[in-house]
């Protein structure tokens, strides 16, 4: 019967590295199920986080981004020797579990997450980060600008104006009204990312009778990151 399975020889590409983009199923509804802050809730956003986090010490991306609903995970060394099947499974069924045990609160429905595999190389992924942190931005200026628009009219005339506006125009209306985006904090405007980052350690090397300078990676959960450029991605070894 094992020929039955046609897809499980499915493999990513040798020697190429992938971006796995995860995303919650109808969080929409999952927000009004748990009344979730808007536009911003902090508790979400402090559990997609430790999700991340889950997700670095188990399966070592180089790189794990986050914002809204969504997770980008960056891996040089492919998980499960590059099986699709396996990736796409294991992986989207981990982070539903660690989003739950997470929240630890009552859902009215099982959360869960779908996932995506993006074979990529090179200057590439700087653009797809670029891509994403972008979104995050249009993101963020666009549930500023409906929240403050639901507090003045009806959620229909709201939806109707926000939808002739582009992104200038919504920011331009909330600095009238005394809502300055620039002052907000970094993580709604570039989302948060976890990566490697190395702590210096001083110790006395008895032999040689001086001082020794070492480094030790920990696991570092980034809430000031900084626009995304080509050095950002050099100093974690990603390009
Ligand atoms: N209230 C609130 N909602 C949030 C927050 N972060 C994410 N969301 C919700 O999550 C949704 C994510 O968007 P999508 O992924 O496009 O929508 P979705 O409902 O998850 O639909 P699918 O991904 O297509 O299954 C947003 O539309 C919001 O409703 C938050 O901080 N507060
Ligand atoms: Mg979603």
């Amino acid at each position: 019967m094992k020929e039955y399975e046609v897809y499980s020889s499915l493999r990513v590409p040798k020697n190429s590295k992938i971006i796995m983009r995860l995303d919650g199923r109808s969080f929409h509804n999952l927000a009004r199920d748990l009344e979730l802050t808007k536009p911003y809730d902090e508790d979400f956003y402090k559990v997609m986080s430790e999700v991340c986090s889950d997700l670095f010490k188990e399966f070592s991306p180089l790189f794990a981004y986050t914002f809204s609903d969504e997770i980008s995970l960056l891996f040089d060394k492919l998980p499960f020797d590059g099986r699709i099947e396996k990736i796409n499974s294991v992986i989207a069924s981990f982070t539903s579990s660690s989003f739950v045990i997470n929240y630890n609160c009552q859902f009215k429905k099982p959360p869960a997450f779908d996932s995506r595999i993006i074979p990529i190389n090179g200057s590439d992924i700087l653009k797809y980060f670029k891509w994403r942190q972008d979104e995050c931005w249009r993101n963020c200026v666009n549930s500023h600008g409906i929240s403050f628009l639901k507090s003045k009219y009806s959620n229909s005339e709201a939806n109707d104006k926000i939808n002739g506006m582009n992104l200038s125009d919504i920011h331009e209306m909330l600095f009238e009204n005394g809502i300055n985006l620039n002052d907000i904090e970094t993580y709604k405007k570039r989302g948060i990312g976890v990566y490697r980052k190395n702590n210096k350690i001083i110790g006395f090397n008895k032999k040689e009778n001086k001082n020794q300078t070492s480094y030790r990676s920990h696991v570092f959960t980034d809430w000031q990151l900084p626009k995304f450029c080509e050095d950002f991605f050099k100093d974690i070894g990603a390009i």
